[in-house]
């Protein structure tokens, strides 16, 4: 299946491909290792237990690239989920179909060395490095099927603007509040090395409570560090807030709304951190 047949699939079946495991060269592994062991670095002590837990369950480590049929056996028997995978990024609608049935689509590809700070489209290391432990999470889990549901009621009522900003201020670039401070979950940091020392070192970024409606509102800048960080306490509340609402009402209400940039801090906001705004270089929110 050409990469651009899968561009136009809306079946979940038409997108998912073999991984190809053995065929992966040792250069590749290397370039897994590498990539591996400077997270381990940049996330020591700032990254959730919960994601360290995952790692080590899931058997995923700086041995080189994970096999999907590997992870997949102790994956599904922790929380029913599995990884397939994928070309690259596919449409919304099998997206949305897969995280429903507690599929996670990763690529397969890895970066090469010269793409080792920045890449365009999610490779396999943060496809798997980044977003796979958590799934073994109970809590995690279940809010990343019910995103999922939540996903295709979205494409039915024209609202996947809105899920694109949720997956981003939580599965992306989510913190979590802990009494010694906040410790990094979003996918998005625990594979970047630039992007986990700017949260960790530069004093810039907004840290402000989690609340479903404030970040449906707020935009984006898809390659910059984030201006704003949202919090939540723990993945349950992520998990119980999606399952309180009621999605009718929901999408009515978030388009009532004018959106905010990443910048802004409105009178609502619980701000657990008031940036010093200095760093971002601001591009178009989404
Ligand atoms: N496809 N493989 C892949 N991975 C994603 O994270 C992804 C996608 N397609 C669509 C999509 N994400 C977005 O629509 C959501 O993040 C909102
Ligand atoms: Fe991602």
């Amino acid at each position: 299946m050409s990469t651009h047949a899968v561009l136009n699939a809306q079946r979940k079946e038409d997108c998912i491909i073999d991984q190809g495991w053995s065929r992966y060269t040792v250069d590749d592994h290397a370039i897994w290792k590498i990539l591996y062991t400077r997270q381990q670095r940049a996330l020591a002590g700032h990254v959730c237990r919960e994601y360290l837990d995952g790692l080590e369950a899931l058997g995923i480590d700086d041995g080189g690239i994970p096999d999907f049929q590997v992870v997949n056996r102790s994956l599904r028997e922790r929380t029913g989920w599995e990884v397939v995978a994928v070309p690259g990024l596919i449409p919304s609608r099998p997206f949305f179909e897969m995280l429903a049935n507690r599929q996670f689509p990763a690529g397969t590809f890895i970066r090469t060395r010269e793409q080792l700070d920045y890449l365009e489209e999610p490779d396999i290391f943060h496809d798997v490095f980044g977003h796979v432990p958590l799934l073994s999470h109970p809590d995690y889990a279940n809010y990343m099927a019910a995103y999922g549901r939540l996903g295709l009621e979205a494409i039915a009522r024209k609202g996947v603007k809105f899920l694109a900003r949720l997956n981003w201020y939580t599965i992306e670039f989510g913190l979590l509040r802990r009494p010694e401070g906040v410790r990094i979950y979003g996918a998005g940091i625990v594979s970047s090395f630039g992007e986990a020392n700017y949260l960790v070192g530069d004093p810039s970024a907004h840290h402000v409570a989690f609340d479903l409606d404030r970040v449906a509102r707020t935009g984006y800048y898809i390659d910059d560090f984030q201006a704003t960080y949202f919090v939540i306490d723990d993945f349950r509340q992520l998990f119980e807030i999606l399952e309180a609402r009621d999605f009718a009402d929901l999408f009515e209400a978030w388009r009532a709304r004018p959106a905010l940039t990443p910048f802004d801090i409105v009178a609502s906001d619980d701000v657990l951190r008031r940036g010093s705004g200095a760093y971002c270089a601001g591009f178009p929110a989404t």
